[in-house]
């Protein structure tokens, strides 16, 4: 008896394996055709919603990038806030303001696009504020004369569009289409830089020198905002064989330095880069390296001001409290209302 019931008991395992078995490979193979399915519509150039299928890597990815790129709008709103109140002049003030609000509204869209994918607004905000989450190297650098004012409109907004043109056609609808708003909006902020530039290198000896000041300072930092050489970076080629990325780091870099170079001999500033040289061959600019252990050591948080935009974004929002109470406390009272003129 005792041994029938072991047998029993034995083969009720080798069932519940088999049915496993059957079960997971069924799953694998519902799996690989959904992946196959999904790869074939990226191929297509047609867009991914939130509410279609993805790959679980996919959707990883994307929240990681645009998490990151909305930190990068939110932060990189504090350098140029720290010249707010000593702009030259009042035309000047108005335009800054306007630019780092629309900074401001650029993470908005982002964050907006990002909650698309199951992420909270919440969780994005933990992740920069406990220092979790990264965001752009770039803004960890001070702003020292306002000629820097000038190179981040030129340098810093002209190497995000550089690369956020290529953003809009993004395979992730949501982004590719906050992409589309956002580099207007940074075309404009391009140019205001590039004016401020331009009057300062034709402005009196001392502005001229401080317009070279900025540049020196900006250069390398602008360039390091691609991100590391293609073959250094972890998800290139995986986000472009999904579109999220459709040109590589070092591709985009090139671009920009072919467009910036001609723009500084115009304004009769030098590129702070011994090796640049045109190359008739390429037909573009050879130049020389990065500093790489720069880079890495910005965005392990050792920057010059790493530390002080942290603080000074979780101050941000510790201070908002108030008014993130007041706006839900006015929405319960508006859907009260609604339900009583219901009822
Ligand atoms: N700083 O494998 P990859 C702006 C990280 S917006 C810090 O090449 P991926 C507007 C990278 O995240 C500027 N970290 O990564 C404005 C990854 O780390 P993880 C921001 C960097 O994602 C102007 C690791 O290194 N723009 O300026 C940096 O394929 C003026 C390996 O790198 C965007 O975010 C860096 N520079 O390519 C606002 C655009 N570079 O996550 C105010 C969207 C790389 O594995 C004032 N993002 N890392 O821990 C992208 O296009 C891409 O994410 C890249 C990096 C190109 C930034």
């Amino acid at each position: 008896m005792i041994q029938k019931i072991l047998i029993c008991f034995e083969n009720c395992i080798i069932l519940t394996k088999a049915i496993q078995k059957i079960g997971v490979t069924a799953m694998d193979e519902v799996d690989m055709e959904l992946e196959k399915a999904f790869q074939s519509k990226i191929d297509a150039e047609l867009k991914i919603e939130p509410k279609d299928w993805m790959p679980d890597a996919y959707r990883k990815t994307l929240v990681r990038q645009m998490s990151q790129h909305a930190h990068s709008e939110v932060v990189g709103m504090l350098p140029e806030g720290n010249w707010l109140t000593r702009a030259p002049s009042l035309k000047r003030k108005a335009i800054l303001m306007a630019k780092i609000q629309d900074e401001g509204g650029h993470g908005l869209y982002l964050y907006s696009a990002a909650e698309t994918l199951g992420v909270s607004r919440d969780e994005m905000y933990e992740q920069l504020h406990s220092g979790k989450a990264k965001y752009s190297s770039i803004f960890n650098y001070p702003t020292l004369n306002w000629a820097d004012i000038g190179a981040i409109g030129w340098l810093v907004d002209g190497a995000a569009i550089t690369n956020q043109i290529a953003l809009c056609r993004c395979s992730y609808g949501p982004y590719a289409r906050a992409m589309v708003k956002v580099c207007k909006e940074e075309s404009f902020h391009q140019r205001q830089g590039y004016e401020i530039m331009m009057n300062m290198s034709n402005g009196t000896k001392e502005q001229k020198e401080m317009a070279q000041d900025a540049i020196n300072r900006w250069w390398w930092p602008a360039l390091m905002m691609f991100g590391p050489h293609d073959k250094n970076s972890d998800h290139t080629s995986q986000s472009m064989t999904w579109k999220i990325k459709r040109t590589s780091n070092d591709e985009l870099r090139q671009r920009f330095v072919d467009a910036t170079v001609p723009q500084a001999d115009y304004l009769g500033l030098t590129v702070p880069d011994d090796k640049l040289a045109w190359n008739e061959e390429t037909q573009s600019y050879d130049w020389g390296e990065i500093d790489w252990d720069e880079f890495r050591n910005v965005v392990a948080g050792n920057g010059l001001c790493n530390r002080e935009r942290l603080q000074t974004r979780r101050d941000a929002h510790d201070g908002g409290k108030w008014v993130r109470d007041a706006a839900l406390a006015y929405a319960e009272k508006q859907k009260k209302r609604m339900a009583d003129k219901a009822a």
